[in-house]
């Protein structure tokens, strides 16, 4: 009887036990972080699968009859070296400002629309190679079939069974090799019979073989907007056999009674920069080609996954798992909104850091609206760069997530719109410096595109340079902040000549200017305006940043005063009559605009001009401002409002918004969600909502933007446990491992790379393990990688109810510490 009775009470215990683990996450075994699915693409692109090694993107579809691997590179864009500046905008600028300042803003766009915006080229496109099809004869009736992508390898592998025979295919897109490999085997010898060849939407293409029996395609790429097609490409596709034939003729190849089959795909193009076309594509695709041709699949596999894990495995992140994590990953995006499966939200916060690693490696192209994968000849907004926030949004998760190297493309786009923009800022409204307005492409072009609503925006230098600065701040590269200083300097100077006084307020505006892409009906439904408060946020934060290198270089004293002069001049940020941050100079926000673009929340982030300690009112107006405009908008909206709620410290928030994010979709349907292969739908898919996703769950666990390093400063409560480790804050700090339980930190390890004072704001106190010196915060943080510029008093208005918002209890203190040392951190 004792005995039994233990035992039943023994066994409660057990399942206590369980159910506690369960609740903490921790039953499940670890899952490994891969996309799978139970059945092929079929048709639609968005179920295919990318690899991509920052030179050449593939996405692999895994149908059995009909394998398709579409194949783009890098610089295979339309058109050549182009300009589109508007010339006539010097003559009318001072009408345009006169108008908008006498509030007749509409009849300022149709002037913009006819002397400001291009009457050349709107940019030009990022064009596909085209398809390898792989053809397989009696497949058609398969079984056992599996695809996925392992994201912790970087390999596409799909596998099935037919007539008898299991059949594999592993893809990758090698990143020491440079190009795109799939090795095709089967479980019996000479079961491999399939035809190649290539389709492509390229209307100048030619599709050939070699007599070395290499299927070829080139071409040179589309006219578009009166550019001349002038890019050339080349892509050689070659089989190594084992076992069995191949034959070719004109446009194919046949292999037949083959064991195993590696194909190795190389592209490349004429392509030097923005205004060089002299390389020779045919020698640089055949030179990549026989480089790996010498090499065997197995071979290539650990130098490439070595190559790609290098980045990857810096971050380590688990939120806890679930059951559902063993489903296949389309009905895992069914049901993420109604079961609990954390570990779906560490599989899309690392599929972003995979698809940066993947579109964006040093010396090549930037990740565009579609990262490095794109199907169609016209794509959507011509995948290229919409620099007033979509491009921007691609590289918040570099530093953060510890992938600096990647933000390279991204940081030589803007030095190389430094050289063009300088003659925009000249030709365009007689100013120094350079000036690009909101978009670009391969081409560096900085005119003014699309349509006034769009284009009258110039305040992408501003933004951009801050990427370099933010480069600097993580890394505290002092010889990096010298070399790119003109830049940041440059886009200051475009400004202190751009910038009037405002004839009402006296404050200087830029005029013409427009808050993204919004136009207030209180302004006859136009975006034309002077001063908006984005604009005004990103020239005070350039300023701040360019007195600040000026100070670090030390040079530049009379320059930095001259800023220092000219900001105290630009309008102080406003709250509004609904107690709404006020996103133009006059109070006209309207509560029920829902708007995609909240521009003038940049001061939330990525700036750190409104904060929670610092500034509480402008907090709370910015809470008003995105409770206003809603939750549910377009994909790349919603990975903003992540970090936006993660930066108002309301963990459930941005957790409702990754839900909200994770959202299925299918191609064609309307609202932003996520695609069955994870891709972000705008719609349609566009990358930067899943970048911009990744960086929101980061500043959920770490922000360091605001003076200090806060830990877990927006933790949802269904993320009870979990750790991180490798995740980066500013001042070179890397947060080598962080513990929690509870919602409370139980430890972290911190590395100092560059010594300097640690301010650490956490939600439970916490002891240095084998220290001393952690003390309470006081004064003002002396790490110089911390300094922030005191924002300027608001206006209120009389109107406006500004409630302060109840904050959670945190403790913060200062550590000074050592270059090269870690600091063990744990709850007291
Ligand atoms: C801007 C956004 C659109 C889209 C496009 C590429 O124009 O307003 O939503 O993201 O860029």
């Amino acid at each position: 009887m004792m005995i039994n009775h233990a035992c039943r009470k023994c066994g409660f215990l057990v399942l206590f036990f369980l159910m506690l683990l369960a609740a903490n996450g921790l039953a499940q075994p670890k899952q490994p972080l891969k996309l799978w699915y139970k059945q092929p693409s079929g048709r639609v692109w968005e179920n295919a699968l990318p690899i991509g090694n920052g030179r050449m993107g593939a996405m692999i579809y895994g149908n059995v009859e009909k394998e398709l691997i579409q194949l783009n590179e890098h610089t295979v864009w339309s058109g050549g070296p182009n300009r589109n500046d508007n010339p006539l905008a010097l003559d009318s600028l001072a009408l345009v400002r006169q108008l908008i300042f006498d509030g007749k803003q509409k009849e300022a766009e149709r002037l913009a629309n006819r002397v400001i915006i291009t009457k050349k080229s709107h940019g030009q496109k990022f064009e596909p190679i085209g398809s390898l099809q792989l053809a397989f004869e009696g497949h058609e009736n398969f079984s056992d079939y599996r695809r996925e992508l392992d994201i912790e390898r970087a390999v596409a592998t799909t596998t099935y069974t037919a007539n008898g025979v299991t059949y594999t295919r592993q893809a990758i897109a090698s990143f020491p090799d440079r190009v795109v490999v799939m090795r095709l085997s089967a479980n019996k010898a000479g079961s491999l019979s399939f035809g190649a060849t290539f389709a492509t939407p390229q209307k100048r293409a030619t599709i050939a073989t070699t007599p070395a029996k290499e299927l070829t395609i080139s071409g040179i790429t589309s006219d578009h907007e009166s550019v001349k097609g002038m890019v050339q490409y080349k892509g050689i596709v070659r089989m190594k056999l084992e076992g069995g034939t191949l034959t070719a003729n004109d446009t194919a190849l046949m292999v037949r009674g083959a064991n195993a089959v590696t194909i190795y795909i190389s592209a490349a193009t004429n392509f030097i920069n923005y205004s060089d076309l002299g390389g020779d594509a045919d020698k640089r695709a055949a030179d990549f080609l026989n480089k790996a041709y010498a090499k065997s699949f197995a071979a290539m596999l650990p130098t490439h996954v070595a190559g790609y894990q290098k980045y990857f495995n810096r971050v380590k992140l688990d939120l806890g798992t679930t059951e559902a994590a063993s489903l296949p990953t389309d009905e895992r995006l069914k049901g993420f909104n109604k079961v609990a499966d954390p570990n779906f939200v560490t599989l899309y916060y690392q599929f972003g850091r995979y698809l940066l690693i993947s579109s964006s490696q040093p010396g090549g192209q930037p990740a565009n609206l579609q990262g490095i994968w794109n199907d169609k000849i016209n794509p959507p907004w011509d995948s290229k760069y919409t620099i007033n926030i979509n491009a921007q949004m691609n590289y918040w998760p570099a530093e953060k997530t510890a992938l600096p190297e990647l933000h390279e493309p991204f940081l030589r786009m803007t030095r190389e719109l430094a050289q063009t923009g300088q003659q925009t800022a000249r030709d365009m409204y007689g100013a120094r410096g350079w000036a690009a307005h909101h978009n670009t492409d391969i081409w560096r072009a900085t005119g003014a595109i699309d349509g006034a609503t769009w284009g009258v925006w110039s305040a992408a230098g501003g933004w951009m340079s801050q990427h370099l600065w933010e480069h600097y701040l993580y890394s505290g590269d002092k010889a990096f902040l010298a070399d790119i200083y003109p830049v940041i300097k440059g886009a200051a100077t475009f400004y202190v000549d751009f910038l009037v006084e405002h004839p009402k307020h006296k404050w200087l505006v830029i005029n013409p200017d427009s808050s993204p892409e919004n136009a207030p009906a209180a302004h006859q439904g136009s975006s034309l305006d002077a001063g908006t408060t984005m604009t005004n946020q990103i020239i005070f934060e350039l300023f701040s940043t360019a007195i600040r290198a000026a100070k670090i270089l030390n040079k530049d004293a009379a320059f930095s005063d001259t800023l220092e002069q000219l900001r105290k001049r630009l309008p102080p940020m406003q709250i509004g009559q609904h107690g709404q941050l006020q996103e133009w100079l006059d109070d006209i926000d309207d509560p029920k605009d829902e708007h995609r673009h909240i521009s003038h929340l940049y001061g939330l982030f990525p700036a750190n001009q409104i904060s929670a300690y610092r500034t509480p009112e402008l907090h709370s107006a910015a809470k008003t401002t995105l409770t206003h405009r809603g939750d549910v908008s377009t994909g790349w909206s919603m990975g903003w409002k992540v970090n936006w709620w993660a930066r108002m410290l309301d963990g459930n928030h941005a957790y409702k918004l990754i839900q909200n994010q994770l959202s299925p979709v299918t191609p064609g349907s309307r609202g932003g969600g996520t695609y069955n292969n994870l891709f972000d739908a705008h719609p349609p898919f566009q990358i930067d909502g899943n970048f911009g996703c990744t960086s929101g769950i980061t500043e959920m666990l770490m922000q360091s933007a605001g003076g200090e390093v806060h830990l877990l400063p927006a933790l949802p409560d269904v993320w009870q446990a979990g750790s991180v480790r490798g995740i980066k804050a500013i001042g070179g700090f890397e947060l080598v491992q962080m513990e929690w339980k509870a919602g409370k930190l139980v430890k972290a390890v911190v590395r100092s790379k560059l010594g300097g004072n640690l301010r650490l704001r956490v939600p439970n106190a916490v002891k240095l393990v084998g220290g001393t010196g952690l003390r309470p915060a006081t004064g003002n943080n002396a790490n110089i990688y911390y300094q922030v510029d005191a924002t300027p008093t608001p206006i209120i208005s009389e109107k406006a109810k500004v409630q302060p918002i109840a904050l959670q209890e945190t403790v913060v203190y200062d550590l000074p510490t050592v270059g090269g040392k870690t600091y063990t951190f744990v709850a007291q």
